[in-house]
């Protein structure tokens, strides 16, 4: 690993504030592509924070403090992520699912559908299943992607379906999810039009799925 990226996947660990964003900096000015920054240099060290709180050696407020520190670089590394495209290819309502706080991932997907050329209703976390219905009969999205990080959240996405169903409102939307702990086959099982497994491939798939 490049020697600046090493520096900035300890300082995500650490959650060193100042040394995250003085190495997206550094990592940039060296022409390091931006998503070789993000996957190698934050998104490891989160996978690496997770790895830490499950043996014990972090607790609750250093998974938080990381993830801050990640979100500081990101303000750096947003404009250099998304490629600015001019005319809406269409509406993407997203959310954190009810229960579930985890916004890294899901601002991610944002991101890069935005910078694809979507127009992004971003419900934020914990997202009651009322507010998604409410949504979808207001703004008519062409895809709804819902996103959750716990097992304990998963089933939420299922009850959420289930609503947009009840409201007779399934045939006028794509249903897309996404998370760590989700899987295609979890996906497929509660009626999902679509998984994607990290950010890059939910735009492939939210463009295979609004083609006309
Ligand atoms: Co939490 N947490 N956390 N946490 N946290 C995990 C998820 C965990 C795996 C850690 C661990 O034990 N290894 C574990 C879940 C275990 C499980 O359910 N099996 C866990 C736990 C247990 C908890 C608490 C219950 C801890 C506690 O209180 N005892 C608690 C729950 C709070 C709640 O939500 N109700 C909790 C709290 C928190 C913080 C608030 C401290 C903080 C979140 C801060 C924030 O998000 N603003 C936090 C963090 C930071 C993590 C870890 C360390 C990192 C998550 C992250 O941001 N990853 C995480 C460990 C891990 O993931 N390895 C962990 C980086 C991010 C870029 O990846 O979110 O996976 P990810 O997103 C990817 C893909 O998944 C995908 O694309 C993204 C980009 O490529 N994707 C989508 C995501 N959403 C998508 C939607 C789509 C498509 C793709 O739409 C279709």
């Amino acid at each position: 690993m490049e020697e600046v990226l090493k520096r900035l996947f300890d300082a995500v660990l650490e959650g060193d504030f100042e040394g995250v964003k003085v190495n997206v900096q550094a990592a940039l000015d060296a022409h390091i592509d931006p998503s070789v920054i993000l996957n190698d240099g934050m998104i490891a060290a989160m996978r690496e924070v997770g790895c830490r709180f499950e043996q014990g050696d972090y607790y609750v407020p250093e998974m938080l403090i990381a993830a801050r520190a990640m979100q500081s670089g990101m303000v750096l590394l947003k404009p250099h992520l998304q490629t600015g495209n001019i005319q809406s290819k269409g509406k993407v309502v997203i959310g954190t699912v009810k229960g579930d706080l985890h916004d890294i991932g899901k601002n991610l997907v944002s991101l890069m559908l935005e910078g694809d050329g979507y127009e992004i209703k971003d419900l934020g976390v914990d997202v009651p299943v009322e507010e998604f219905v409410r949504v979808i009969k207001a703004e008519k999205p062409d895809v709804v992607a819902l996103s959750a990080l716990l097992t304990t959240t998963m089933p939420m996405m299922k009850t959420t379906i289930e609503a947009v169903v009840a409201a007779g409102l399934r045939g006028d939307v794509k249903i897309i999810v996404g998370g760590a702990p989700v899987t295609d086959t979890y996906a497929r099982q509660i009626g999902a039009d679509g998984f994607s497994a990290d950010a890059s491939r939910a735009v492939g798939l939210v463009q295979s799925l609004t083609e006309k």
